[in-house]
């Protein structure tokens, strides 16, 4: 078994420190941080995604899942962000109130700074204030939303709503993304953008800030 098929099995085990391990041989070994993240990794957490959704697999190990793809991704986002200190502009990044996913959002920040923008990261369960307050005091051009479940995405109408309310919109583009959201929904609640994964994420941000047309 090849060492990225290692890495996705130990992941599915929720085996933290032997991910860590494996990732790091795998590093050493010379293969590319994008190939350990989408083969091994995200092949581990998709096992995991449809194991759960399918009852097969329970909340503790999904938890001790997203702490081994933590491990790896710990190791290998250093080597998938840029090294030179150029900024093509400030985003703020989070996933929305009453909402624990992160990792899918931590993914799209690490390809962000990845790409060269500056990336405010407040992290899980904000509420829209914080979105819109940070975005207003930092300069942000973009406030980039995340959510998983379909309880929550809801919230995401409040922050576009602020920022209406506070006169900030035209110049704070917002983008959403996140498993249960599409592109139909991002219309619907008046985001400038919908991302489908996390480099689609990056296309968008360098639309709305004028980097790429
Ligand atoms: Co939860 N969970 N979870 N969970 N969890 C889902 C989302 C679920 C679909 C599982 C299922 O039932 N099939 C389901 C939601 C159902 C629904 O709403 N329709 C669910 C549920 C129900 C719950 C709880 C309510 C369970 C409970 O308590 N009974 C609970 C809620 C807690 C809360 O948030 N308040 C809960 C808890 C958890 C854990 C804490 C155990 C853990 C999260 C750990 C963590 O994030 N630190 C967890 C996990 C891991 C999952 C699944 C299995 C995997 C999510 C994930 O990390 N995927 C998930 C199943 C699934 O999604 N099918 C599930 C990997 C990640 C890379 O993908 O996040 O989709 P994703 O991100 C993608 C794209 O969506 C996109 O880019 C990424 C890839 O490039 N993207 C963006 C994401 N954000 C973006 C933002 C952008 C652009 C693109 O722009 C800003």
């Amino acid at each position: 078994m090849d060492v990225l098929q290692q890495i996705s099995e130990s992941l599915q085990r929720g085996e933290d420190k032997k991910v860590a391990e494996l990732t790091r041989q795998a590093i050493d070994a010379g293969l590319a941080a994008g190939q350990i993240l989408n083969n091994g990794l995200l092949a581990g957490m998709d096992v995991v995604s449809a194991r759960f959704g399918a009852n097969e697999i329970f909340l503790p190990e999904v938890l001790l899942a997203a702490r081994a793809m933590n491990a790896g991704m710990t190791l290998i986002s250093p080597l998938l962000i840029a090294d030179d200190v150029r900024s093509l502009g400030k985003v703020v990044i989070g996933t929305v109130k009453g909402d624990l996913h992160d990792i899918g959002k931590n993914l799209v920040g690490v390809m962000l700074k990845g790409a060269g923008f500056e990336v405010i990261d407040l992290g899980a369960n904000v509420a829209p204030e914080r979105f819109v307050e940070t975005a207003e005091a930092e300069g942000a051009q973009v406030v980039g939303l995340s959510a998983l479940l379909t309880t929550t995405m809801a919230g995401m109408k409040d922050v576009v709503s602020l920022l209406k309310d506070r006169g900030l919109d035209g110049r704070v583009k917002v983008i959403v993304g996140g498993a249960p959201l599409s592109q139909a929904f991002a219309e619907e609640i008046g985001a400038d953008g919908y991302g489908y994964d996390a480099s689609n994420a990056v296309t968008l941000v360098k639309r709305l800030t004028g980097v790429a047309s």
